[in-house]
């Protein structure tokens, strides 16, 4: 079968979920963008249509791509119901719904049955619990985790594309000596580090929020304790963290890297002798997470210290969306 598909929103992961639906031959008979103007796009040499959206535009589409960022915040709020009641499946990498009971939260690696249960809308966990999740969820089946001590260094383009070009106008600005302009984050991000991602929400940022709800709704189990630093770092592409697990079963870290190399969606490079680990810039149009300084953490008991690397917008957001769509074809729910 071949499927009407509709991306609402064009911004920077509406782009990269069209990208990735031709890339990896999603069988899609006929590809439109949802946006607030009628007009065309350009995607890697073809031409798109740009429809305003509307609750009656979905009518027709099999399958429905919500980017869920920028200009498209809320979009699934308005339109995700509706779409699904003219008969469209859903798929929405914002927000909105992730901690709904009624929504499945995927990472078709890693908790794949959970679409067994959708009800048409499906959520895209957020960027950084994906790319820490490739390598927690099968630590967590093999050894059982207990503790999760995360610290990210998350790129712009995760604030969208209009912090990427800041992050570029600061850099131009500072090498021609002049004044630094800030609109995306309330202080510079050029040569700087920003400790505060999203808003607070009862004191705690809701980056770091997000990162220990969806990690419990995605293993199914909120018995782990998990604490989280969210980072923002001038870097354009790929949140790179440093996590620590202390596990329930004694962990050696030649058996978690074999256990890491078998992983799907995961590559190992960990020969720090050889300055082999992962960082953001090999991350970067990269579908698979990279790990690696994957070590003893002996501050915690049957304790295991590594660092991933991902490309944010895909299989942090883009990626991971059109991959649920492949998943629930494969399971013959579509
Ligand atoms: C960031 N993680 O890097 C955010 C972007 O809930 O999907 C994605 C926000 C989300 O700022």
């Amino acid at each position: 079968a071949e499927y009407r598909i509709c991306v609402v929103g064009a911004g920077a992961v509406g782009e990269q979920m069209v990208r990735l639906l031709r890339r990896r031959g999603f069988p899609a008979r006929e590809i439109v963008l949802f946006a607030r103007s009628d007009r065309t796009q350009e995607i890697d040499g073809e031409s798109y249509e740009v429809r305003t959206a509307s609750a009656e535009a979905f009518e027709g589409f099999d399958l429905a791509f919500f980017a869920g960022t920028e200009g498209a915040k809320g979009a699934s709020q308005t339109y995700g119901w509706e779409a699904v009641k003219r008969g469209c499946t859903v798929i929405d990498n914002g927000d909105d719904f992730r901690m709904d009971d009624r929504v499945p939260l995927v990472i078709p690696e890693i908790n794949p049955d959970a679409l067994d249960r959708h009800q048409g809308l499906i959520a895209n966990p957020n960027c950084s619990t994906s790319i820490a999740l490739m390598a927690l969820g099968p630590l967590h089946r093999a050894y059982g985790l207990r503790r999760v001590v995360v610290s990210t260094y998350q790129a712009v383009s995760g604030s969208g594309a209009g912090a990427v070009r800041e992050l570029e106008a600061q850099v131009r600005s500072w090498v021609a000596g002049e004044e630094m302009a800030c609109e995306a984050y309330p202080h510079r991000i050029a040569f700087n580090v920003l400790p505060k991602i999203g808003s607070l929400k009862n004191g705690t940022p809701s980056e770091e929020l997000k990162m220990s709800r969806e990690t419990h709704k995605i293993l199914g189990d909120d018995s782990i304790r998990i604490s989280c630093t969210c980072v923002r770092v001038p870097v354009f592409t790929g949140h790179s963290e440093a996590i620590s697990v202390e596990c329930a079963q004694e962990v050696d870290p030649a058996a978690a890297r074999e256990l890491l190399e078998q992983a799907p969606g995961v590559r190992v490079v960990d020969d720090p002798g050889n300055e082999v680990y992962p960082m953001p810039v090999d991350s970067e149009n990269r579908e698979d997470v990279l790990v690696g300084r994957i070590r003893t953490d002996s501050a915690l008991d049957k304790g295991l210290a590594l660092f991933v690397a991902g490309d944010n917008l895909w299989k942090g957001a883009a990626l991971n969306a059109v991959q649920i769509g492949e998943a629930l074809i494969g399971r013959g729910m579509m």
